[in-house]
């Protein structure tokens, strides 16, 4: 039950559909004859809406359909979105000022819809966007990453979403008088715009009174839920099914304004509606990551063990409560707050604002990544001050008995941070850094190595499902409640249900994305996918086989029937039927429940991914570029499942990590205006940009699991940050730059040398 490997195939079951163009994603399937949609989006950043008049588009050739916001209510919509709120330390609730599902009244970021037009084709709804007239009194808006400024939001008057904290202020303020070293930064985490491969999308269509919504999202039950609620339907009346999809990264896993529009256009109109959103309108409209500046502050005793650490942070929210956002920098930062080290002594406050941008919601690790580089910058900054190795600094203070109970309260269940550092430093050949660093400097260049020690907290729900049908001619479907996005889990799954039954890896089909398939599902993100719905898929396999192990008894009159794996059979006797054979015995019997079924499993708590990673980047003083020219990870992911998919989803989170830490911003403009709404001014990380990354597996298998997984999902992501931002001020030191902040883009890097030569000079 427990073994692996007996299947050793190392390609992926959907990449031959992917890489030969037959990948059908939401704009690929849309039915025929559907209405296109499009969405007239605010250019300002904060106004009063003046007027509104829709009456020349509705006259526009090829139009069926034009609303505002009003117009939209009156279909039956709720139009008031809420995300969820924090509560504060004082039982002092977030602010819960309502998102509009097309703006009504004013306009708070530069791309939020102001009106939907549904016509015959792209070009005509278009065309009768640019006939609507719109007028926008112009707002003071509010940008800055702090408290105050004009107010967005009568709710929060200084556009304070919430203040929150967790841990013991007094104690660590005690541990901070009583130290013997103090070391403080600042960290700036650069806001990033998602960019999946795949823009966001979803079309709609009703038949019997059943709304049909298919959008490409990371899971269909919590958007069936959300459909249902805010379309005034009951659940049944909703089916969500996710398609293929290209790429999600936690920005997909929310209920947009466009769908709920979508959805009730296809009501109203009686057709189905379709709606892709172009690139620059995805990063106006997709929910951003990250951005937020965290204050950190470490005090250590004189044997350089941490006594206490506190964060202060404030991250900006944009302009309403997406659906996760004020969790994020909060609560989710928490569950790593204090990394993999000892830390008895803790404290976090967090401060959410509402700025007029867009809103910033889960990204790729949400909270976890900005927690670990928040940790990781001070630890790499503590031993520079401090004057000692950053490798010693690490084994000194981590956490070394298990299970741990954190200053925030996650239970870390097991883990071996010494064994995965030391393989890392092995690994990274750190001893010979100082011959490459020499090297470099002959050739003018500087050269610079950082670590990260990283810990990860597997989030979203601990329980699933899995549904496993067994069909005439040897095949199965397998129903799961996850949702690829593109990481492999047919292959994955696939190749766990022929491990455990014997039935070829081939023919078993996985079945995902609807939500009509099975009752209830979790969906995909916090790195959840393989630890929740491998569990429940093994479950479902040993109900399936204990069934079946009933069944052959009473068939063959013996009291015991064994499973090895492929095969039943009873002790003493030649007789062996294998699960497909029996699977048509129980069927020629009538014993149809032994052939589908479906089980429903929650772990007893969560797995903790953990590794090291040591980037080593070379910069080009003349220029400022930086080049990433080693790159090294070892990972505890606990038991590896399909070990070549754990490494490409880490070569994809590092890639992801570079990309923010070196090229990716979302600049704004004074007038809120987004100045990076292209490929041309926001820059994606490149292939060629990226060093092949060494990768070396130290497992140790969780116990909160019976397969002992760990998730491996936003692992790269939350380790990168801080290896390549440590690296690079490690290049930039002996220069005499004090202060690195992310994206190390050329310009900036040149100007920190310069101004460090301007102050010598
Ligand atoms: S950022 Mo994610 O899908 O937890």
């Amino acid at each position: 039950m427990s073994r692996f490997g007996k299947s050793q195939g190392v390609g992926r079951h959907e990449d031959l559909r992917f890489l030969t163009g037959r990948g059908r994603f939401v704009d690929n399937i849309a039915p025929d004859g559907a209405l296109h949609a499009f969405f007239l989006r605010s250019d300002h950043a904060h106004g009063r809406i003046s007027a509104l008049d829709l009456t020349q588009a509705r006259a526009m050739p090829g139009v069926h359909l034009v609303l505002d916001a009003a117009e939209l209510a009156a279909l039956g919509v709720d139009l008031a979105m809420r995300g969820a709120r924090l509560r504060g330390p004082d039982g002092r609730i977030g602010a819960g000022p309502e998102r509009p599902v097309l703006a009504r009244g004013h306009v708070r970021f530069v791309g939020e819809a102001l009106a939907l037009i549904v016509a015959d084709t792209r070009v005509a709804a278009q065309e009768a966007a640019e006939a609507i007239m719109v007028e926008i009194e112009p707002q003071p808006v509010a940008l800055g990453l702090a408290v105050g400024g004009p107010p967005i939001h009568p709710e929060a008057s200084d556009n304070r979403a919430y203040e929150w904290d967790i841990g013991d202020a007094a104690a660590v303020e005690a541990a901070f008088a009583h130290a013997s070293h103090r070391v403080a930064l600042e960290v700036v985490h650069n806001r990033v715009i998602v960019n999946p491969m795949e823009t966001r999308a979803c079309y709609a269509e009703w038949a019997g009174g059943r709304l049909h919504l298919c959008v490409n999202g990371q899971g269909v039950w919590t958007q069936r839920n959300e459909l249902s609620r805010m379309l005034g339907l009951s659940r049944d009346a909703v089916r969500v099914t996710n398609p293929d999809v290209g790429g999600g990264f936690g920005m997909k896993a929310m209920t947009y304004p466009e769908y709920l529009c979508i959805a009730a256009a296809a009501r109203a109109l009686g057709r189905p509606v379709r709606w892709t959103a172009s690139r620059a309108e995805g990063m106006l409209s997709d929910n951003a990551g990250r951005d937020l500046v965290a204050r950190a502050e470490l005090a250590f005793d004189a044997g350089l063990r941490i006594t206490g650490y506190r964060v202060n942070l404030v991250s900006n929210l944009g302009a309403y409560n997406s659906q996760y956002g004020q969790p994020i920098q909060s609560e989710l930062f928490s569950k790593v707050l204090t990394g993999v080290y000892d830390i008895r002594c803790a404290h976090l406050r967090s401060v959410g604002v509402y700025t007029n941008t867009t809103p910033v919601d889960a990204y790729r690790g949400a909270g976890r990544p900005e927690a670990i580089l928040t940790i990781e910058r001070a630890m790499d900054e503590a031993a520079r001050q401090l004057g000692v190795d950053p490798f010693d600094l690490r084994q000194r203070n981590f956490i070394r008995q298990f299970p741990y109970r954190t200053a925030t309260g996650e239970v870390i269940d097991v883990g071996d941070f010494p064994r995965v550092l030391a393989r890392a430093r092995a690994e990274a050949d750190v001893d010979g850094f100082a011959a490459r660093r020499a090297a470099s400097a002959s050739r003018g260049m500087l050269r610079g190595i950082g670590l990260a020690t990283y810990i990860e907290s597997i989030l979203g729900d601990a329980s699933e499902t899995a549904r496993l049908v067994l069909e005439p001619g040897g095949g199965a479907a397998v129903f799961v409640g996850t949702q690829s996005n593109g990481q492999g889990h047919e292959t994955v799954y696939a190749r766990m249900v022929a491990d455990w039954t014997g039935l070829p890896e081939e023919a078993v089909r996985i079945v995902q994305g609807d939500s009509d398939a099975i009752a209830k599902g979790g969906g995909t993100g916090g790195s959840r996918s393989v630890t929740v719905q491998g569990t429940a898929l093994r479950a479902t396999v040993q109900q399936v086989v204990a069934g079946f192990s009933a069944f052959l008894a009473g068939e063959w009159g013996v009291e015991e029937v064994g499973f090895d794996g492929s095969a039943f059979g009873a002790p003493g006797s030649n007789t062996r039927l294998t699960l497909a054979e029996a699977a048509d015995l129980a069927r020629a019997r009538g014993r149809l429940d032994l052939v589908d079924v479906s089980q429903t499993i929650t772990l007893d708590g969560r797995s903790y991914p953990n590794g090291a990673h040591i980037a080593e980047v070379e910069v080009d003083p003349e220029t400022g570029a930086l080049r990433l020219d080693r790159y090294t990870v070892v990972d505890d992911f606990g038991t590896l499942i399909a070990p070549a998919l754990a490494i490409g989803q880490v070569h994809g989170g590092v890639a992801q990590g570079f990309g923010q830490a070196v090229c990716e911003a979302a600049a704004y403009d004074p007038q809120g205006q987004l100045l990076s709404a292209s490929f041309m001014d926001y820059a994606m990380p490149r292939a060629s940009d990226l060093p092949m990354i060494g990768f070396a597996s130290e497992p140790v298998p969780s116990v909160m699991n019976p397969l002992g997984m760990k998730g491996c999902g936003e692992a790269g992501t939350v380790g990168a940050l801080g290896a390549i931002s440590n690296a690079l001020r490690d290049a930039l030191a002996p220069a005499g730059v004090r202060r690195v902040d992310m994206p190390f883009t050329p310009s900036r890097v040149w100007t920190w040398l310069r101004e460090v030569e301007n102050v010598a000079s």
